[in-house]
């Protein structure tokens, strides 16, 4: 019997007569009935977070809201296996990744800004006045105030609370609207803030869509003081739209077409293991994922080979099974978006080298949204597989002469948001990284995270940076006090 998602509102959990169902991309089935938020519920949402920063939370010492978030990531911890069950059944990722990635980096982005909210200080500036006394300058953080959360399905649990922990160890309130296609894990932390005693009011959850729905009713609440969303570009445009009659704070992590550049110097086995796991981690539907790899030509025939070899070698399984590497994609309506690329790159004349198609299961699999590990070559830098964000397990592989010309590949594209060196050569990974007009440039690794650093990316891939106290400056407003002495 599949369970109830409802709204969070005020400390309660609140239901409505507005419906809609939550997939498994497994094998089509119900995994839960979302409860929708409509206008009037969003307006509650708000209300609700408004009064909670009039509340005692308002009042809580950064180091009071520390110890809440600590709690949380305690919460998130005891019940570890429950957050792991629903990320895999909204998403069909693999239980290896959910384990490991998805829910410890929940809990840890709970701890490390509550640690950092701990630690951070405030400017002053001492100066000089005419009659000798001098001032002194000092600032202080205040919470931006109602924060809105939109975060998508990728990675469901991480990103959410990327943006969730930062915000309350400002001491702002929250409305957070998960996407429609991934509420479980969000629910189930609206639980865990229940029971560890987060004031009512400082978190809210709403269910719903984009447009004309939760989504629309939140960027758009003349409440809300600010906007932290991850999705596709196109929403971040329309969110920017909505949120410009009040004129609200944004915080942007938008979508990719990210570039690796494999030079003939790489280690060409380390290469391979980091471009099949930033090609095809996540079945590809990870921002940071290499949609256009670009190899010297000296090495192209080789790498190809090889890529292809691993990509086909990758195991395909249920999510629960211990050795799957690779699951669905997230649902039937991405497969479709997927599969109008893979039918596209045919159009614009690529050679498939592996996959472009749907697997067979000959059971209830056939119901789910399971995709083949594509790789594609052949195509012109024009072509709109080069060009479009795909989001699936797929990429484009292209040879180039000279480290100018792979600098320029990798740099003609309308996004920005990270890329992938693999070279040998100290000297080169220094000059090229530098050059490379991305917010994230990796060299010989891929998705190495260190929380402390700044995350973003630049033209279409998004607006500001988070991370580290890059998140504490964007949920914070600073007030300067000057003192004539
Ligand atoms: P999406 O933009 O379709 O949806 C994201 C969220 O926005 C969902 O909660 C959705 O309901 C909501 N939404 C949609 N339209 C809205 C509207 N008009 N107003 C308000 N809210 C609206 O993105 P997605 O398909 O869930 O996620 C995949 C995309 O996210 C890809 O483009 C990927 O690159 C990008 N992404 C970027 C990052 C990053 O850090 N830069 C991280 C993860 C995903
Ligand atoms: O690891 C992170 O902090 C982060 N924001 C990852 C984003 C992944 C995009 O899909």
């Amino acid at each position: 019997m599949p369970h109830d998602i409802k709204n969070y509102i005020a400390g309660e959990f609140i239901t409505s007569t507005c419906r809609f169902d939550d997939v498994n991309p497994v094998d089509g089935s119900l995994v839960a009935v979302v409860h929708e938020a409509d206008r009037a519920t969003v307006d509650k949402a708000v209300q609700a977070a408004r009064e909670a920063l009039d509340g005692p939370w308002g009042l809580f010492s950064a180091a009071e809201r520390a110890a809440l978030l600590h709690k949380i990531a305690d919460g998130i911890e005891g019940r570890f296996d429950d957050f792991v069950s629903a990320e895999i059944a909204d998403t069909g990722k693999p239980l290896a990744q959910a384990r490991t990635l998805d829910i410890p980096r929940g809990a840890a982005n709970f701890r490390f800004f509550a640690s950092l909210v701990s630690t951070s200080g405030t400017e002053c500036f001492e100066m000089g006045t005419t009659d000798g006394a001098g001032a002194l300058n000092y600032s202080i953080q205040k919470p931006l105030g109602v924060v809105g959360v939109i975060s998508p399905w990728n990675l469901p649990f991480l990103l959410l609370t990327w943006k969730l922990a930062p915000a309350m160890a400002a001491g702002n309130a929250i409305v957070a609207k998960p996407s429609e296609e991934t509420p479980a894990s969000a629910a189930l932390l609206a639980e865990v803030m229940h029971d560890v005693g987060i004031p009512p009011g400082v978190f809210n959850l709403v269910n719903g869509f984009g447009p004309d729905s939760a989504g629309e009713f939140l960027t758009s609440h003349r409440g809300v003081d600010a906007i932290t969303f991850t999705g596709e570009s196109s929403t971040g445009s329309a969110i920017m739209r909505a949120a410009a009659d009040n004129v609200k704070a944004l915080s942007f992590e938008l979508g990719g077409k990210n570039a690796a550049i494999v030079f003939d110097d790489a280690d060409l086995d380390q290469a391979i293991d980091g471009t099949v796991r930033s090609v095809f981690s996540n079945c590809g539907q990870v921002c940071l994922c290499s949609e256009r790899v670009y190899v010297h030509e000296s090495i192209f025939d080789e790498f190809v080979e090889r890529l292809k070899d691993r990509a086909e070698a990758l195991r395909m399984g249920r999510p629960e099974d211990e050795q799957t590497e690779i699951g669905p994609l997230v649902s039937i309506a991405h497969r479709d978006k997927v599969l109008s690329y893979y039918a596209l790159a045919r159009e614009e004349g690529a050679d498939i080298v592996t996959g472009g198609g749907i697997p067979s299961f000959g059971d209830e699999r056939d119901n789910g949204a399971w995709i083949e590990p594509t790789i594609l070559t052949g195509l012109p830098e024009s072509a709109r597989c080069v060009r479009e964000e795909i989001f699936g397990p797929v990429c484009h592989v292209a040879p180039f002469a000279s480290e100018e010309q792979a600098i320029a590949m990798a740099n003609d594209s309308a996004y920005g948001l990270a890329g992938a060196i693999w070279t040998t050569n100290l000297s080169r990974a220094h000059r090229v990284a530098r050059q490379i007009e991305a917010g994230i440039v990796w060299v010989n690794t891929w998705y190495l995270r260190d929380l402390r650093t700044p995350f973003g990316g630049v033209k279409l891939s998004g607006i500001g940076r988070e991370g580290g106290i890059h998140s504490l400056a964007f949920y914070s407003e600073p007030t300067n006090i000057c003192i004539k002495l």
